[in-house]
């Protein structure tokens, strides 16, 4: 098994962090060069078309992109502990929270980097700098919003059980330090989710 991966991207960290989790065997990582278009040339476009990491490719050529597929394929093949979930409102929840925190938190910190930072500039084309900044706002407003949950003290994002859900909020986070999107200080449930997340050791995977 392989992985195509970027070391420091948020979507392939997704995917190592919960193989780590699972404690199982990290697949052989393939590294490449997103500033080097590595992923844009056709010995990866033939394996992933979207030309997106990470894509996981089985021992007889199967590829699976996308951080959630990636990730639900480990849980299929290795349901414990579960991270999506038991029975049905427990996989609606995590499903929801996952959602909400990959279509919200995620793409706003993604689009407020993609669109402001000048490396990304031969990447995300056309670049519209006005575009990032009006996501700016948008993840700190997600981010009340979690904080808000997070306020009845429950320890993760659907509760007692930390879930796929943590790794796509958490990972969003620490993104959000690359276009300087600064937790607001006031935001003390969310600081001390964040930290227990970053306690665990699969959060260096
Ligand atoms: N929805 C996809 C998003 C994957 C994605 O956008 N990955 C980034 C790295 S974090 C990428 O491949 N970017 C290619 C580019 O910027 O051209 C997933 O969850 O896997």
């Amino acid at each position: 098994m392989k992985l195509y991966d970027v070391q420091r991207a948020p979507n392939p960290r997704r995917a190592r962090i919960f193989i780590a989790e699972k404690g199982l065997p990290m697949p052989e990582l393939i590294q490449l060069d997103l500033m080097a278009l590595q992923h844009r040339q056709a010995e990866f476009t033939a394996v992933n078309p979207w030309a997106t990491v990470p894509t996981l490719v089985l021992d007889d050529g199967t590829a699976i992109a996308e951080s959630v597929a990636i990730c639900r394929y480990f849980e299929e093949i290795s349901p414990e502990p579960p991270l999506f979930g038991t029975g049905a409102l427990e996989r609606a929840t995590v499903e929801m929270w996952n959602r909400r925190l990959e279509q919200g938190l995620y793409t706003h910190v993604a689009q407020t980097f993609r669109h402001t930072n000048p490396n990304m500039a031969q990447r995300e084309v056309p670049q519209v700098a006005d575009w990032g900044e009006a996501n700016r706002p948008r993840a700190l407003a997600q981010m009340r919003m979690i904080d808000a949950h997070l306020a009845d003290g429950r320890p993760f994002i659907c509760g007692d059980a930390f879930t796929i859900a943590d790794i796509t909020g958490g990972v969003s986070l620490d993104f959000a330090r690359v276009p300087k999107i600064a937790m607001p200080p006031e935001l003390t449930h969310l600081a001390a989710w964040h930290g227990r997340l970053l306690a665990r050791p699969s959060w260096n995977a």
